[in-house]
């Protein structure tokens, strides 16, 4: 099976959605095996996949805190193998980071972990398994964490959209080449079946809505067009856009976020241009309509007082990605490497005091697009005039580019740094840095 009209026709149908019931904020979290109807429409016949979940079900439940308020989940792990859980995107204490070797040890098959922490950034986020996570996230482990605004914006439906692909054969089983050297040293294992996971099916035309889009594929870039509303962008990875922009095409790396406020007009139609067609990947459809649509201007979302950099930063460094297949030559002993390096070092990539403002050049001489990612904090991406673009907590390099990124280090801890292509990461491109 391929990405191809079938499957574009097919996708278009009713789905199962994003558990919408939102657990209170002291949970149990168990990881299992779970059976999910991954394949919609006509080729939902195959049956469901033997997949992994959260609570019973992919993607896992709604953990929804309100800002600076404590999140406490007891994972529980009863998946067969060894496992963690990342929060991805929280400016998190270290220790509740989810990075074995780094920040916990890996929680055994049968083993638990308590998680505990504030949450002291409104907005978007998501958690996910961070132990064989080209494998565990493949396979379904993964759920929504949002957490709320003080006072959140005046809205009719606050709706979460998954974005995923994924590689299923004809009897919906997945396809088991997650260890497979041609996805590791090309651009990742990409889905032959791709679709939008939604919290509700339907809204009303009229209604104006939150739209929050989350990229949890392993591997791949989504250029997401919407079709039936009109609105703005207002976030982008948790963090609020000082100024709303206009939507376009949202182009989400692995692990990105976008948010968007809109009013419905129609149908609301989500698709990606594949390189040689557009693929649907579902509708919300419209069911009857508001009797008292807003008209209010949709405004910037408030700002999570991210600390800003100085004018000329305290260092200035440069992390170049390399390997990888057509022209990846490097000295690192694995496929992928940073500077020359493949995987983590005892010794971190920096040591950085506490408050010190880096200026990243993120350097891609590979042939494949990355999505670079830093732990427990924000960076601000650097436009080429040199200004300040958007809070980001993953950043997209294209094949041959670069990009500059500037973060003031201020959340104490080993934090892992690695592309968010999580075949790269479990093949070399990972390192880590240390604030003291
Ligand atoms: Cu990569």
């Amino acid at each position: 099976m391929s990405i191809s009209r079938r499957t574009f026709l097919a996708s278009s149908a009713a789905a199962a959605l994003v558990p919408s019931k939102v657990v209170a904020s002291t949970q149990r979290l168990w990881a299992a095996p779970v059976l999910a109807q991954i394949l919609a429409g006509e080729l939902s016949e195959s049956g469901p996949t033997p997949s992994l979940g959260f609570n019973g079900n992919t993607p896992g439940p709604l953990l929804k805190v309100r800002q600076g308020e404590e999140l406490s989940v007891t994972f529980e792990n009863r998946i067969g193998q060894e496992s963690s859980i990342h929060w991805h995107g929280i400016r998190i204490a270290n220790e509740m980071d989810g990075v074995p070797g780094l920040t916990q040890d890996a929680v055994p098959d049968g083993g638990e972990f308590a998680y505990r922490f504030v949450a002291p950034d409104a907005g978007t986020f998501w958690y996910h398994s961070h132990s064989r996570s080209w494998e565990q996230v493949a396979r379904g482990l993964y759920g929504p964490l949002i957490v709320e605004e003080i006072t959140p914006p005046d809205v009719d439906a606050d709706i979460i959209i998954f974005v995923d692909d994924w590689r299923i054969d004809e009897d919906a089983k997945f396809i088991d080449d997650f260890d497979g050297m041609f996805h590791f040293a090309h651009g990742g294992r990409m889905g032959n079946y791709a679709r939008v996971i939604p919290s509700q099916s339907s809204v009303r035309r009229g209604d104006r809505i939150r739209l929050r889009l989350i990229n949890t594929a392993n591997a791949r870039v989504f250029p997401l067009d919407l079709s039936g509303i009109e609105g703005k962008l207002v976030a982008l990875d948790g963090m609020p856009l000082e100024q709303v922009e206009d939507i376009g095409t949202v182009t989400l790396a692995p692990a990105q976020r976008a948010d968007i406020i809109a009013d419905v007009l129609d149908d609301i139609e989500f698709s990606f241009w594949t390189g040689q067609d557009n693929y649907a990947l579902g509708t919300i459809a419209v069911e009857g309509a508001n009797p008292s649509a807003r008209n209010a201007t949709i405004l910037p979302l408030p700002s999570n007082g991210i600390a800003k950099p100085t004018e000329e930063p305290d260092r200035r460094e440069i992390l170049r990605m390399q390997g990888g297949a057509m022209g990846g030559q490097h000295p690192g002993e694995d496929i992928w490497s940073f500077n020359g390096v493949s995987d983590l070092t005892d010794e971190p990539w920096l040591k950085l005091d506490r408050g010190t403002t880096v200026q990243i050049s993120l350097v891609n001489d590979t042939s494949f697009p990355h999505g670079i990612h830093l732990h427990g904090q924000h960076f601000y991406e650097v436009a080429n005039d040199g200004s300040l673009g958007p809070l980001r907590d993953t950043s997209l390099v294209n094949a041959r580019e670069s990009r500059d990124i500037i973060c003031v280090f201020d959340n104490p801890g080993r934090w892992f740094l690695h592309c968010h292509m999580l075949g790269h990461s479990a093949t070399g491109m990972k390192t880590w840095v240390e604030v003291t």
